[in-house]
């Protein structure tokens, strides 16, 4: 190979390696797909879409999840289900089945997310959140897994408004909603394996609404949308948002996430919890001392709607 072509070989390499990186840019609402995909009493209507994006890509929003197939993760505290329990001491353990994802440790994980979640371990997908939307409910997960064991999460922070990244809410059409994770991993013995913290990495798949997509920063693995405004509005119909591909091998333990962001935590007061007893009910797992389990997410709480979460139990 001479120079020139070694040249012009290594400058495609990089501008396809950027061009993987450059966000897919969609304006505008997306066509319903499935208008109910779950309904409860006093929650929000549960919807799916999808739009083009001006490069040609069709994209699924909130996101692309296995809702309907996959089996729900048994319930902490879950109002459509009648399950309240005023504590941890009324929760029945020994009553929610172990999944069998390898080997023989025994763990249980504690999830509240802002707003459904599908946890994966090892490669295998455990369990979905059985409310995709509202109301808030919290999940226990009961599994055994050999040592390391790779935990990934996929988290939607859901929309009404589909592919607008927004909902009715403070006094305006177009409000865009914020996400968050909180998760504590026990063992057999109820002692703290893992929690969420910034010590897990975090991507960001789909932000918006965007007034305009110059706004956004993406400088590697880096989709940095710290610039961008967060509209709230009675006519959102035309802003737009950014859709990256979800690599299609993220949640196996051989997924290399080296290059993602470290996670950013979040306090309960700017996920605004404390009207919540699905989280509130639940001190001893959420904010436990000595343990406490952060809101984790990307670097953008509000614009970020579907994240994707890795952390390993060495
Ligand atoms: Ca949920
Ligand atoms: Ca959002
Ligand atoms: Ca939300
Ligand atoms: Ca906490």
């Amino acid at each position: 190979m001479t120079k020139l072509h070694l040249i012009t070989a290594l400058t495609a390499l990089c501008a396809s390696a950027a061009q993987a990186q450059d966000p897919s840019i969609t304006t505008g609402a997306a066509e319903t797909t499935i208008p109910t995909l779950y309904e409860c009493a006093g929650g929000r209507p549960t919807a799916v879409g999808e739009i083009t994006a001006q490069d040609g890509t069709l994209w699924t929003v909130p996101a692309e999840t296995q809702f309907t197939e996959a089996p729900k993760a048994a319930d902490l505290y879950n109002e459509c289900n009648d399950v309240r329990p005023s504590g941890t001491a009324e929760v029945d353990l020994s009553a929610i089945p172990v999944i069998d994802a390898g080997g023989s440790e025994e763990f249980t994980a504690y999830l509240f997310g802002d707003n459904y979640f599908e946890l994966y371990a090892n490669g295998q997908l455990l369990a979905v959140d059985a409310v995709p939307f509202t109301p808030f409910n919290s999940s226990v997960v009961r599994f055994t897994a050999q040592r390391p064991v790779t935990l990934a999460v996929k988290m939607v922070d859901w929309e009404e408004n589909l592919g607008l990244g927004s909902e009715k809410g403070r006094g305006v059409s177009y409000s865009p909603g914020d996400g968050g994770l909180t998760m504590l991993v026990t063992d057999q013995d109820g002692e703290a394996v893992l929690l969420s913290d910034e010590t897990w990495r975090a991507q960001t798949f789909y932000t918006g609404p965007l007034t305009e997509a110059e706004c956004l920063s993406t400088d590697g693995p880096l989709r940095d949308s710290s610039a961008c405004e967060i509209p709230r509005s009675n006519d959102g119909s035309s802003y737009k948002a950014a859709h990256w591909e979800v690599p299609a091998d993220w949640f196996t333990p051989e997924f290399d996430d080296s290059a993602w962001p470290q996670a950013t935590t979040y306090d309960n007061d700017t996920v605004g919890v404390d009207n919540k007893p699905s989280f509130t009910n639940f001190p001893d797992l959420f904010d436990r001392e000595g343990a406490d389990a952060q809101f984790i997410w990307s670097s953008n709480l509000v614009l970020d709607n579907l994240v994707l979460l890795r952390r390993t139990i060495d």
